[in-house]
C-alpha cells in the first residue's frame, strides 16, 4: 500500500500559466510626486508610520471560506477554448460578491469624508449636565463625518451647499451622536417638509441635472414659495456655503437641546463647534475651479492635513439658556430651527476640545458604513419638542435599515459602542453576534433576571417630567414660527461689505441659472424683505426691476460674531506652494520649506519635473499644480510655463499672498502682477516666506479683493 492515490489514465497536471512570487511584500510606497505632504507630528518631527489595522490574515489568497486558491486569473473551462463551467465556485463567489459591492448611497449627505480622533472635556459643562464624557479631563474617542448634502457620492466637494458635521462620541455611557451642520439654521421648521425641500433641491427628475447644485428652478421655486427656507438659503449664499476646508468650518447642533445635571436641573442649549484655525471660505471662482481640477478637494485636504500632522481641532462650546416654560430666549423661539441665537445675547462657553488625528483605513467600512442618529443620546443630554428634531428621531434608524441592509447596523465595527451592549435585540439580517442565554425578554427568571434595568442615576434617556400643555390634536404650528425674515436681515446686516458682495453675487449666479422668470421675481420679493440694497443689486444683474418689500423691515441689532473677515488665525496646515527648478539653490529651497514647516504650515514644492530637486522631493509638477491647492505661493525660480503663470494669475485674483525672490520675480511680471500690489512681496527667500506666513493669518489679502 502507498499513500498516493493515482487514477489510471488521468492527464499529467499542467503548469499554471504564470508562476507568482509567494513571498509576501509590503505595498509599494507612494511616489514623491503622487504623495501628500510628508508626514510630520504637530511639533514638526517626522511621524512614525503606524501600521494600519487590516482584516486580511495570512500570506495566501483564499476564498471567503478560507480555502487557499491556486489561481485567480483564469476561470475553469472545458479546455482552453471551451465554455466556462458553472461549478467554478471561486469564479461565482468572486463575481457575486462584486455584484453586491455597492449599497444605496445616503438619500442626503451622500458625499462625505471622515476621520478619527478624541474629545477631551474641560469640565465647564459639569454644572449643567451629568454626561460623563463632559466631566473634566475625560477623553473620549470620536469619529467625525463631514459631507455635502445634495450631491451623489461621486460629486465634487466644493459645490455651494450646506456641509454636514456629524460626530460620534464612543463614550463609556454609550454612543452619543451630535449630527449637525456647518450652518446653525435649517431650511424648514417641520420634519414633514423634508421630502419637499430635498426633492426641490435634488436634480430635476426628468434629466437628472444639475448635480449637487441649488442653482436651478425647482430649488428657487420651493424656497421662494416656502419662505421659512429664506433663513438657511442666505447662509448658503454666503461664504459659509463654499468652505475652504472641512477643517475651517464651524459646526452647529442646529436644534435646541435640553441638558440635565446631577441634581435633575435642566437648561436649554445650542451646541457649537469652533475650528481653532478659523472659519474660512473659498471664493466662488476658486470653488468652481476646484470642482473641475480636484473634485476631491476637501477630502484630500482633510486626509493630507492629518497625514502631515496638522491635526484639525475644534472647541465644543455651549450657548446656555434657561429652561423657561415658553422655551424662548430674548424673543427667539428656541424650538424654531430656522432661528439662531446671536452670540452677543448668549455667549459661548467652551466645554472641551476635539482633535482629529487618524485617517480611516478603509473608506467603505468606516466612512460609508457609519450610521449616525440624533437619538443616540447619553445621560444628561435630551431632546426638545422642536418639530424638526422630533421627525429626525424617526428618520435615521429607518434610513439605515435600507442603506445598511437590516436592523443590525450597530454591530458594524465603526458603529459598535465602546460601552457594554446587552440589548435583548435578536436575529435579523446580518446578525453577527452569537447571543447566549435563553431569555431575551424582560422580566425573566431563566437567565437569572439578566440583564437588569439601570437605576435612574445611570440610565440614558432621562425623561424630564416636562409639562405637556393640554391641547387639541391639530396640524398647526406656533405663531412665533411665522417670522421668516427678521433673522435673515440680521445675518445680512451683520456682515462686512466684501461678505455682502459675495452674497449678492451668489444670488445673481443662482437665480441667473433659473429659466422661469416668475421664480426669479418671487425670490426678488423675498430679497426685498431682507434688504433693499441686496434686492436692487441682484435685480439689476438679472435685468429685472427690484420689487417693493411686502413686509415692514425688522429693526435688527447686528451680530459681529457672524463675520468671517477681520481677525487673524493660526495657520496650521495652510498650504504654501514653492516654485523651484533645477537651477534653484537647494539650500535656499530647503530653508524655505523648513520655515513653512516650522510655522505649522504645509510646503508643496512645484517644479518643471517630478522626482527630486537635490535632496528635496517635488510634490507637484508644473502640469499638476493648480492655484486652488495653495493658500500662498512663492517663486524661487523663474518658471516661464503658461501653467505657472496661470497659478499666479489666479492666486492673485483670489486674494492669496504671493512672494518671489529676485530669481523668481519674472513669474510675477508674466502674470501682470505689480510688485507693490497688496499682499505681494519681493524679497530674499527668508523675508519673502516670513511675510507670506504672516499674511496667511488673515486667510486672504482682503484689501486686494476690495480694491478689485
Ligand atoms: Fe439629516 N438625514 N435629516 N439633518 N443629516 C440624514 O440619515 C433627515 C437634518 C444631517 O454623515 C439621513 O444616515 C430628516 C438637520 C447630517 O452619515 C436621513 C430631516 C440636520 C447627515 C436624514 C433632517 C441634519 C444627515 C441620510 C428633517 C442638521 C449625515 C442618511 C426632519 C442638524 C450623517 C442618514 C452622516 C443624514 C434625515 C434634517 C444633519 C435621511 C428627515 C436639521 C450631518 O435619515
Amino acid at each position: 500500500m502507498t499513500d498516493d492515490i493515482s487514477v489510471p489514465g488521468a492527464p499529467a497536471s499542467r503548469p499554471a500559466p504564470f508562476d507568482e512570487p509567494t513571498t509576501p511584500e509590503g505595498p509599494l510606497p507612494p511616489k514623491a510626486d503622487q504623495s501628500g505632504p510628508e508626514p510630520r507630528t504637530p511639533t514638526g518631527a517626522r511621524s512614525a508610520d503606524t501600521p494600519p489595522a487590516v482584516a486580511q490574515q495570512g500570506e495566501y489568497l483564499t476564498s471567503a471560506q478560507g480555502a487557499r486558491l491556486r489561481q485567480t486569473d483564469r476561470s475553469l473551462k472545458a479546455g482552453p477554448r471551451g465554455p466556462v463551467l458553472l461549478q467554478d465556485h471561486h469564479l461565482r463567489e468572486k463575481i457575486t460578491h462584486f455584484d453586491h459591492e455597492r449599497i444605496p448611497e445616503r438619500a442626503v449627505h451622500a458625499r462625505g469624508a471622515a476621520a478619527h480622533g478624541t474629545f477631551t472635556a474641560n469640565g465647564a459643562a459639569e454644572s449643567v449636565t451629568c454626561a460623563g464624557f463632559l466631566r473634566a479631563g475625560v477623553t473620549t474617542p470620536v469619529f467625525v463625518r463631514f459631507s455635502t448634502v445634495l450631491g451623489s457620492r461621486g460629486s465634487a466637494d466644493t459645490v455651494r451647499d450646506t456641509r454636514g458635521f456629524a460626530t460620534k462620541f464612543y463614550t463609556e455611557e454609550g454612543v452619543y451622536d451630535l449630527v449637525g451642520n456647518n450652518i446653525p439654521v435649517f431650511f424648514i421648521q417641520d420634519a414633514i417638509k423634508f421630502p419637499d425641500v430635498v426633492h426641490a433641491a435634488k436634480p430635476h427628475p426628468d434629466r437628472e441635472i444639475p448635480q449637487a447644485q441649488s442653482a436651478h428652478d425647482t430649488f428657487w421655486d420651493f424656497v421662494s414659495l416656502h419662505t421659512e427656507a429664506q433663513a438657511h438659503t442666505i447662509w448658503n449664499m454666503s461664504d459659509r456655503g463654499i468652505p475652504r476646508s472641512f477643517r475651517m468650518m464651524q459646526g452647529f447642533g442646529v436644534h435646541t437641546f435640553r441638558l440635565i445635571n446631577a441634581q435633575g436641573e435642566t437648561v436649554l442649549v445650542k451646541f457649537h463647534w469652533r475650528p481653532k484655525i478659523g472659519t474660512h471660505g473659498q471664493l466662488w471662482e476658486e470653488a468652481q475651479l476646484s470642482a473641475g481640477k480636484d473634485p476631491d478637494y476637501h477630502r484630500r485636504d482633510l486626509a493630507d492635513a492629518i497625514e502631515s500632522g496638522a491635526y484639525p481641532q475644534w472647541d465644543l462650546a455651549l450657548q446656555v439658556m434657561p429652561d423657561s416654560p415658553d422655551e424662548t430666549f430674548a424673543g427667539i423661539d428656541l424650538l424654531d430651527p430656522t432661528k439662531f441665537v446671536p452670540e452677543e445675547l448668549a455667549p459661548l462657553h467652551v466645554v472641551g476640545t476635539m482633535t482629529l488625528d487618524r485617517n480611516p483605513v478603509n473608506y467603505f467600512a468606516e466612512t460609508e458604513q457609519v450610521a449616525f442618529h440624533p437619538g443616540h443620546l447619553v445621560p444628561g443630554i435630551d431632546v426638545t419638542n422642536d418639530p424638526l428634531l422630533q421627525g429626525r428621531l424617526f428618520s435615521y434608524i429607518d434610513t439605515q435599515i435600507t442603506r445598511l441592509g437590516g436592523p443590525n447596523f450597530a454591530q458594524l465595527p465603526i458603529n459598535r459602542p465602546h460601552a457594554d451592549v446587552n440589548d435583548m435585540l435578536r436575529d435579523g439580517m446580518h446578525q453577527s453576534a452569537v447571543h447566549g442565554g435563553v431569555a431575551p425578554y424582560h422580566p425573566n427568571s431563566l437567565d437569572g433576571g439578566c440583564p437588569f434595568q439601570a437605576g435612574a442615576d445611570v440610565g440614558a434617556f432621562i425623561d424630564v417630567p416636562a409639562v405637556v400643555a393640554e391641547s387639541v390634536k391639530e396640524r398647526t404650528q406656533s405663531a412665533s414660527f411665522e417670522d421668516h425674515f427678521s433673522q435673515v436681515r440680521l445675518f445680512y446686516r451683520s456682515l462686512t461689505p466684501i461678505e455682502q458682495q459675495h452674497i449678492s453675487a451668489a444670488y445673481a449666479f443662482e437665480l441667473g441659472k433659473c429659466y422661469e422668470e416668475a421664480v426669479k421675481r418671487r425670490q426678488l420679493v423675498a430679497l426685498a424683505n431682507v434688504d433693499a440694497g441686496l434686492c436692487a443689486t441682484v435685480a439689476a444683474s438679472l435685468g429685472l426691476d427690484a420689487p417693493a418689500p411686502t413686509l415692514e423691515p425688522a429693526d435688527v441689532e447686528p451680530s459681529p460674531a457672524l463675520r468671517m473677515v477681520g481677525e487673524t488665525w493660526p495657520i496650521d496646515g495652510r498650504t504654501v506652494g514653492i516654485v523651484a527648478d533645477d537651477a534653484t539653490d537647494v539650500s535656499e529651497l530647503a530653508t524655505v520649506r523648513d520655515a513653512v514647516h516650522a510655522a505649522g504650515a504645509v510646503p508643496l514644492v512645484i517644479a518643471p519635473h517630478g522626482g527630486m530637486l537635490g535632496e528635496v522631493p517635488v510634490q507637484r509638477t508644473t502640469h499638476t499644480a493648480a492655484s486652488i491647492e495653495f493658500d500662498a505661493v512663492v517663486a524661487l525660480a523663474d518658471d516661464p510655463s503658461a501653467e505657472t503663470t496661470r497659478v499666479f494669475e489666479e492666486a492673485f485674483r483670489h486674494g492669496k499672498a504671493l512672494g518671489a525672490t529676485s530669481a523668481g520675480a519674472g513669474v510675477l511680471d508674466r502674470a501682470h502682477i505689480t510688485r507693490d500690489a497688496p499682499g505681494v512681496v519681493v524679497a530674499d527667500a527668508d523675508a519673502a516666506v516670513d511675510a507670506l506666513l504672516r499674511l496667511l493669518g488673515a486667510h486672504r489679502v482682503w484689501e486686494r479683493l476690495l480694491a478689485g
